[in-house]
């Protein structure tokens, strides 16, 4: 059963100026270049079976294309106790309309989705217990550091858990309108 999520994923250029984030944090695991992405739902494992009927209902999804606008960075539970360092994004209608779309298409195949409105958030490391002033390096960078993302597509991707970590690779990529 392949494992599956949907992401936007970024040109060279974007995850090149991700990295530029990176902050020598004691512990930090950074996410490979070539794996960064913004996920926008979590299948988990989904029967073979399923997945062309899956694809069929994402190919149906109408939105415009749209952009991100990098809102700096954060850290997932909260500072005292971080786990999740991100780069995040200035709230976008259009984004979360996709987002309600990708998720009323997946619950049609009963995969769970979040009911939680999505924090756009692209994960750039995971961390056990880092200094806290080095943490305040990563958290107070400019917003500037990032240009506009153009959003033309989103991907449905598959995650094989290696004993060297997460491999992902695209399943299907669907068009935004134009
Ligand atoms: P995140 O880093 O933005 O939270 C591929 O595995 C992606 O799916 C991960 O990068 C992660 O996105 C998300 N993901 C993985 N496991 C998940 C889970 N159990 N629940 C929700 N999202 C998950």
């Amino acid at each position: 059963m392949p494992r599956l999520f949907i992401a936007i994923d970024f040109s060279d250029e974007i995850k090149y100026r991700f990295e530029h984030l990176r902050v020598d944090i004691p512990g930090a695991k950074w996410v490979f270049n070539k794996q960064i992405h913004l996920t926008l739902a979590f299948l988990g494992d989904v029967e073979n079976a399923l997945v062309p009927r899956l694809t069929e209902s994402l190919d149906k999804i109408h939105s415009p294309p749209f952009q991100l606008q990098h809102a700096g960075t954060g850290c997932f539970p909260d500072p005292k106790r971080p786990r999740v360092l991100w780069a995040g994004f200035e709230p976008q209608p259009l984004l979360n309309r996709l987002v309600a779309k990708i998720r009323t298409a997946v619950m049609t195949y009963g995969i769970p989705q979040d009911s939680r409105a999505m924090v756009p958030h692209v994960t750039l490391a995971r961390i056990k217990a880092p200094a806290v002033c080095e943490l305040n390096t990563f958290l107070h960078q400019s917003k500037a550091a990032l240009p506009p993302v153009e959003v033309h597509e989103f991907i449905l991707f598959e995650s094989r858990l290696t004993s060297g970590g997460a491999v992902h690779s695209v399943v299907q990529t669907f068009k935004l309108d134009s």
